[in-house]
């Protein structure tokens, strides 16, 4: 099989590879001819567990090769980004996956597949793509087939994942969803599950509104926790010790590419009935206003320097799109707050080393769960720092270690009221 991937981010690249290391030629495609350089050299541009060598390898054998434009193939697959529009309800924009579409229209033959792995909102393949398609002179399910395919790998976990999680094919024609199905049994090891293209997209939307619904009922659980005086941390373990009970961890917010950003595809489109999705997404966009608030509280000096550990979405990745730390700092700033920040994930012109991040500070906020923040030199942190208190919000270092420290987290925060 030839196969062609357009978008080599983080999906577009690990997938292309994942192809490749079966023996199938691929052809990765990307407007930044930046990426594609790095590419064709064996190296990579993002920060995943595994990937560099398999590229590495993919590349010198000649199975992956990059370039500018698309080929002739069997197999076209559009993994580029959907992001928000800038309208009243945050709509999905379709500019990149329209332009990737009519991109590969002048390389598409009789018999080609077409694959939309891009997050997209529901219904999207059915009235905007299928339309491209069918403009360029081809009968959709009769001589040339279209699906969506989700992609559900979590970043950091990509590789694994994308081998073994289930994966939803959602065809415009039975066919179609057959076609596709016998593509990705090359290295897919779950379940592959035929369906319709909508029923796809609205089922991959569900997976990260679920999880963001979830996240915000732990948020809002939080603050209801400091105002009665309890300890959520407690209570969230408690009852979850309850088999059919999962509340999720509280935070600093929600960010990253796809919980911050999906919820807000199915709302666009009803906005009338969406009102639990909305909620969700609004208690979480707002917890960064919390950190920066009890901060504040617990300081008790505008003069005060402020260190911040880790600015990525998550912990153990590169990734900072959408990251709450950003917000946190952004109003920080605001307040004319002076900031050190440190990740060592983060190759940014604004990160210091742990000594200057530190230095005089007198207070530490950890804003993202990096195993390097597990356990760290607190003789060092208790030489650097003006006053020793760290704010955990994500609850990450545990007191036994943490040599007398005073280690704040969303757990005790109500013990400095
Ligand atoms: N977070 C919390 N509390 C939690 C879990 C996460 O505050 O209990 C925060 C994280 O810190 C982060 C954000 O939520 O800021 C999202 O992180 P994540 O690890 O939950 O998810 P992503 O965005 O890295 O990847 C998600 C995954 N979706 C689900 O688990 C349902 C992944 O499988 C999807 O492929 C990916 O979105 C995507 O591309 O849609």
């Amino acid at each position: 099989m030839k196969i062609c991937v357009v978008g080599l981010g983080y999906i577009g690249l690990p997938t292309a590879a994942m192809f490749a290391s079966k023996g199938n030629k691929v052809l990765g495609v990307d407007i930044n001819e930046k990426i594609i350089k790095i590419i064709n050299n064996g190296k990579i541009h993002i920060e995943e567990p595994g990937l560099a060598s398999i590229v590495n390898k993919t590349v010198k054998q000649g199975y992956l090769k990059a370039s500018l434009n698309p080929e002739k193939a069997d197999v076209f697959i559009i993994a580029v980004p959907t992001p928000n529009k800038n309208d009243n309800f945050f709509s999905c924009d379709l500019t990149h996956v329209l332009a990737a579409t009519r991109k590969i229209i002048p390389y598409l033959d009789r018999g080609n597949l077409v694959i939309i792995e891009s997050t997209i909102a529901p219904r999207t393949t059915e009235d905007y793509i299928k339309p491209l398609l069918e403009n360029a002179g081809f009968k959709i399910g009769k001589d040339l087939y279209l699906v969506h395919c989700p992609e559900r790998v979590l970043p950091g976990k990509i590789l694994w994942e994308l081998e073994n999680n289930n994966r939803i094919v959602g065809g415009i024609t039975s066919i179609c969803a057959d076609k596709a199905s016998k593509v990705y049994q090359t290295f897919v090891k779950g379940k592959i599950i035929k369906t319709e293209a909508k029923t796809a997209e609205m089922s991959k939307l569900m997976e990260n509104t679920f999880r963001d619904i979830n996240i915000a009922l732990a948020n809002e659980l939080t603050k209801i926790c400091y105002e009665l005086e309890i300890n959520v941390l407690d209570v969230i373990k408690m009852a979850n010790m309850h088999p059919r009970v999962n509340i999720h961890q509280p935070g600093p917010g929600v960010g990253g590419h796809c919980i911050a950003i999906d919820p807000y595809f199915i709302y666009a489109k009803a906005p009338e009935t969406t009102k639990m999705i909305k909620l969700a997404r609004d208690i979480n966009n707002n917890m960064p206003a919390f950190v920066v608030e009890h901060t504040e509280r617990i300081l008790n000096n505008k003069q005060a320097k402020i260190a911040i550990f880790g600015i990525t979405y998550k912990g153990n990745v590169d990734d900072i799109r959408k990251s709450p730390a950003l917000e946190i700092i952004k109003l920080l700033k605001e307040k004319s707050y002076s900031i050190g920040i440190y990740d060592p994930h983060v190759k940014n012109m604004d990160c210091l080393s742990f000594e200057e991040a530190l230095r005089d500070a007198e207070i530490l906020l950890i804003l993202a769960d990096h195993n390097e923040f597990k356990n760290m030199d607190y003789d060092k942190i208790k030489k650097l720092m003006k006053k020793v208190i760290i704010f955990d919000t994500k609850s990450i270092i545990s007191k036994d270690n943490s040599n007398n420290i005073r280690i704040l987290n969303y757990g005790n925060l109500y013990l400095t009221k």
